[in-house]
């Protein structure tokens, strides 16, 4: 089976025309099954423009850059959804997220699926995870684990345990390695390990240490080329996206300026978050983070900048944050590794493994955050070290994916194989040797219409170019980036006439890629459904449609004549062995605004809600699970009325007087694989 999946990957190679890998005479050999320790060090959002090993200067990171100094860098390491829970799913399946089926935060981890830390496990090791694992469903083939609730608190973290849920006093990058460290000291020497050393840092809202506090006080740090990018030659979805420093980072929940008076009275948005932030530390950690920022909050009301000197102010408190969490991770590769020096026997045999979830944007097109196939966010760091065994200062500049670490763990291991696993290992390439290699890495980003805005798209990657897809038929674009001439990809060359042949190849490529990952997520039978986001796919089934919606809010809609009053009907059924939240039926304006009207399946209830969260009124029903649910919706604007009913129940809504007319209608739900009967309008 693995030999007949290893050569059917092989003859893919060979016909996609990939790449081969040259070989390093000094390469080590035979590291398949020789079954080291592995201690996977893994940070949230760390980026490679901030680590000195991939050539930043901001000197944040002197334990990795040693450990590369020591080990291998992975020059050309992407994840396939740089996102936190699908990137981390890959990692732990091998799988693209639409076969592990974790394609956005939010999702429920299938907890019952192969993963490299059950197959360790039965294989003889010890497996412990402690820190983040936002996958919400509780962690699964693990000895040992002690994860973060969802995102995790910065300071005096809970965390959550077999047991039950604790709350541990100091910083969550403190408090996580000593929860690796202690486990080390108790673990069972005589087998070997694999412990995930999973930290919350650098993520939003970005709050370091006391001890990083001193860091990059003097002085400004280099800001990127594009810090003012106009977002000109790309999509225009890129000017819309939210998470531009200039208009939405926020000063006191992302950069915790306090609030004066005026402003603590009138929190909005995400600031909102910020007094519970400071009600987590303790008075004395709120007395030494005052100490720390106080000089500099009170210049910045002093100077009050205004424009790009604002944006400039912004964006370096931003980055020195950022940057004093990564150098508290940092610290954490220093403790480590220094308990293995005090443990000889165990660092012989120990592989040290650097890696973070995505990339981020450092201000690059102005913006921070990830999402996009942009080298700053789709690019991962890759470090090994492995004393003895890879020789220090190697870079290995193969294309590689996230995909390929669960596949690699399982070789070195002598594990029993992922069967179906996507991706590949890492072995011949740490060995040095001549093998066929991938020419091409895939993307699938699924959380459209959700914090950011960030369109869906997939894409592919070769050495030299990028080729995107926005397939929602709202926004139906491609871009084309040519990395060596463009490499900070600000002109999109999709459609440009002289690059016709260039686009059309890896057209080609992506749909191959497509094929061969078995992914058609992503397509909404063409023009029936011209109105779409957050669905990634609907297939005909008997007289209706299954629908999988992967986000909050998620809709595909048919245009219709106008109306001014309508009856639907349609029936919905849960599919069984998912988990599900919500299903529903969508009318909508043509300038946007939505009436939701459906079932919040697993809390059992009727529910009406418009799109911002207006109109919302719900009632619980009676249902065993799996019965079909039919449901009635009756609209009449003149008479600001609408009455749902389903379930055995009937709700009744007062319409808000600016609903005038209905022209569109569909299908939509979150976190749902849903059959919808037809949708019949009266
Ligand atoms: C939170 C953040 C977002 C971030 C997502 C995903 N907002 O929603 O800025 O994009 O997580 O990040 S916050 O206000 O909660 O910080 S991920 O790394 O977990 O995927
Ligand atoms: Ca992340």
């Amino acid at each position: 089976m693995r030999l007949l999946a290893s050569l059917r990957f092989v003859l893919s190679l060979l016909l996609a025309g990939g790449a081969a890998v040259a070989q390093s005479p000094t390469a080590p050999r035979g590291l398949a099954g020789s079954r080291p320790n592995i201690l996977f060090v893994f940070s949230d959002d760390h980026a490679c423009q901030a680590i000195g090993a991939y050539g930043s200067t901001f000197g944040a990171t002197p334990n990795l850059d040693r450990l590369a100094g020591d080990g291998v860098v992975f020059t050309a390491n992407y994840c396939g959804n740089a996102l936190c829970g699908p990137s981390r799913a890959s990692i732990l399946t091998g799988l693209h997220s639409h076969a592990n089926g974790f394609c956005r935060n939010g999702n429920v981890f299938d907890g019952g699926q192969a993963t490299f830390p059950k197959l360790l496990q039965q294989a003889g090791y010890q497996t412990a995870i402690v820190g983040k694992w936002h996958l919400d469903s509780a962690p699964t083939g693990f000895d040992y684990w002690e994860v973060l609730p969802d995102q995790g608190q910065y300071y005096n973290p809970d965390f959550l345990t077999a047991a039950g849920r604790v709350r541990r006093e100091g910083h969550a990058t403190d408090v996580t390695t000593a929860l690796a460290i202690a486990w080390l000291e108790r673990r069972d020497p005589a087998r070997p390990f694999v412990l995930m050393c999973q930290h919350k840092a650098p993520h939003r809202n970005w709050l370091p240490a006391p001890k990083e506090y001193g860091l990059f006080r003097d002085g400004d740090l280099p800001a990127p080329a594009t810090l003012f990018d106009d977002h000109a030659g790309r999509i225009p979805a890129r000017a819309r996206t939210e998470m531009e420093i200039a208009r939405h980072l926020t000063l006191h929940y992302d950069l915790m300026v306090p609030p004066t008076a005026a402003e603590a009275a009138a929190l909005a948005g995400e600031d909102r978050a910020y007094p519970g932030h400071r009600a987590r530390m303790s008075e004395a950690q709120r007395a030494a983070w005052d100490a720390a920022y106080g000089a500099e909050d009170e210049a910045f009301r002093r100077l009050d900048p205004q424009g790009p000197d604002r944006v400039r102010w912004l964006h370096q408190r931003y980055l020195k944050n950022y940057l004093r969490c990564v150098a508290g991770v940092d610290r954490s590769i220093g403790e480590l590794r220094a308990w293995l020096d005090a443990h000889p026997e165990v660092k012989a045999n120990t592989l040290v493994i650097y890696a973070s979830d995505q990339g981020f944007f450092l201000g690059e097109h102005g913006y921070y955050d990830k999402r996009w196939m942009d080298e700053e966010c789709f690019r991962m760091p890759l470090l090994m070290a492995w004393p003895g065994r890879l020789e220090g200062g190697r870079r290995i500049e193969p294309l590689t994916q996230n995909i390929d670490f669960a596949p690699t763990f399982v070789e070195l291991a002598g594990a029993k194989p992922l069967a179906a696993a996507h991706g590949v290992s890492l072995v011949p390439l740490l060995e040095g040797r001549q093998v066929p290699w991938r020419d091409a890495v895939y993307y699938h980003y699924y959380e459209s219409q959700s914090t950011h805005r960030v369109p869906a798209m997939y894409g592919v990657r070769t050495e030299r170019w990028k080729l995107v897809r926005y397939y929602e038929p709202h926004e139906d674009a491609w871009e084309l980036f040519d990395l060596q001439q463009d490499p900070d990809e600000r002109r999109s060359l999709a459609g440009v006439a002289e690059f016709a042949a260039v686009q059309q190849e890896l057209t080609q490529r992506l749909r191959a890629l497509r094929q061969q990952y078995g992914d058609d997520t992503g397509e909404l039978l063409g023009e029936v459904f011209p109105r779409s986001a957050g669905v990634t796919r609907i297939v005909r089934e008997g007289d209706g449609f299954r629908v999988w919606a992967n986000t909050v809010g998620g809709y595909a809609l048919q245009p219709g004549a106008s109306r001014t009053r309508l009856s639907a009907t349609t029936a919905m059924r849960s599919l069984p062995g998912k988990l599900q939240r919500q299903g529903f039926v969508v009318f909508a304006d043509d300038d946007g605004p939505q009436l939701r009207v459906g079932f919040e399946f697993g809390a059992r209830k009727l529910v009406v809600q418009g799109h911002d969260g207006s109109q919302r009124a719900e009632v619980p029903i009676e249902w065993d699970g799996a019965a079909e649910l039919s449901l009635r919706v009756e609209l009449d604007a003149a008479a600001h009325t609408l009455v749902a009913v389903g379930g055995g129940q009937r709700l009744s809504v007062a319409l808000a007087t600016s609903w005038r007319q209905w022209t569109q209608w569909g299908y939509g739900g979150s976190n749902t694989e849903t059959w919808f009967g037809p949708l019949r309008l009266e």
